[in-house]
């Protein structure tokens, strides 16, 4: 079976074979841990889940404190959504960036709104410099989605991106029966932290599933080990060795890194976001 939503002790599932079946109910056995949406799982003579199958990825996010919160497994891609309006945030698109990185899962960056005018300036600038496959699109009403559907026809993917830049409009676009809100709803409603984070598992009509997570945008990353961040900066191999084997990249001499950022052969844009999720991890270790 396939779990397409978790919510601790249970959830729901389809059968592999059928994607498209009505999800039905399932327990899960305390003795299989804690099978998120997107697990592979399997199901014992009572219809309990009794084991969960080995991941490929494990897609998650920090808590205020810093601890790893999962939110969904098998991702393959992360849709890290952006558009004109509202503006991009720098630090947002690039943490994402790190986060798919470090966790294996490829991030493709859609541009959304395309009707609008995309602004000559960064972050959209800066995405040619990155190694990241980038779509535009336009959700409302649909229109140059059929570039992005293909490349959605196999594997899971969750749609990330700040609140208004059209996660759900794109979702309904894609999945024509979903009948999601959109305009950001769901943000003034006030539910809590469970529901905003319990991510669902719809499948495409031409195959491959997506993944919607209402309401998940602020995004921080959990204390983590500084060779575990640097997975996120996969360009950062580019640079040259820096003099320091246990170099973070900030202050240190001899830091390759820094001095590839200085003559562009590491995007200073990378540079900049590496700098503040330093930054971050520094304070969630002040935190205790
Ligand atoms: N102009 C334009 N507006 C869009 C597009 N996609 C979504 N919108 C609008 O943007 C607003 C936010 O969309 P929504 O899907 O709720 O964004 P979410 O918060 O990321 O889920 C809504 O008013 C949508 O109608 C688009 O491609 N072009
Ligand atoms: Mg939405
Ligand atoms: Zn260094």
């Amino acid at each position: 079976m396939r779990i397409v939503t978790a919510l601790g002790n249970h959830g729901l599932g389809v059968p592999d074979e059928d994607p498209t079946a009505t999800p039905t109910e399932l327990h899960f056995r305390r003795r299989a841990g804690r099978p998120l949406a997107g697990d592979r799982v399997e199901v014992d003579g009572d219809g309990a889940v009794s084991a969960i199958l080995p991941r490929s990825s494990v897609f998650g996010r920090g808590t205020a404190r810093g601890a790893f919160q999962p939110i969904a497994a098998n991702l393959d891609t992360l849709l890290v959504v952006i558009a004109p309006e509202p503006a991009p945030s720098e630090d947002l698109l690039h943490r994402y960036l790190a986060a798919a990185w470090m966790q294996r899962i490829d991030p493709v960056v859609v541009i959304n709104k395309c009707d609008l005018p995309v602004p000559g300036a960064p972050p959209f600038t800066d995405l040619a410099d990155l190694d990241v496959e980038v779509h535009r699109t336009r959700a409302e009403p649909p229109a140059d989605l059929d570039g992005l559907r293909a490349r959605l026809s196999e594997g899971i993917h969750l749609l990330a991106g700040q609140s208004g830049v059209g996660k759900s409009s794109l979702a309904n676009a894609l999945l024509p029966d979903l009948g999601l809100q959109t305009g950001g709803l769901s943000h003034s409603t006030g539910k809590g932290r469970h529901t905003t984070t319990a991510a669902r598992l719809h499948p495409l009509p031409g195959g491959g599933w997506l993944v919607d997570t209402p309401g998940v945008w602020e995004y921080g990353l959990w204390k983590m080990p500084v060779d575990e961040l640097e997975r996120g900066f996969p360009e950062f191999a580019d640079a040259p060795d820096c003099r320091f084997r246990n170099c973070t990249h900030d202050h240190e001499p001899g830091c390759g890194v820094r001095s590839a950022a200085d003559d562009g052969v590491v995007p200073p844009c990378r540079y900049r976001a590496w700098l503040r999720l330093l930054d971050e991890q520094r304070r969630l270790a002040a935190d205790g």
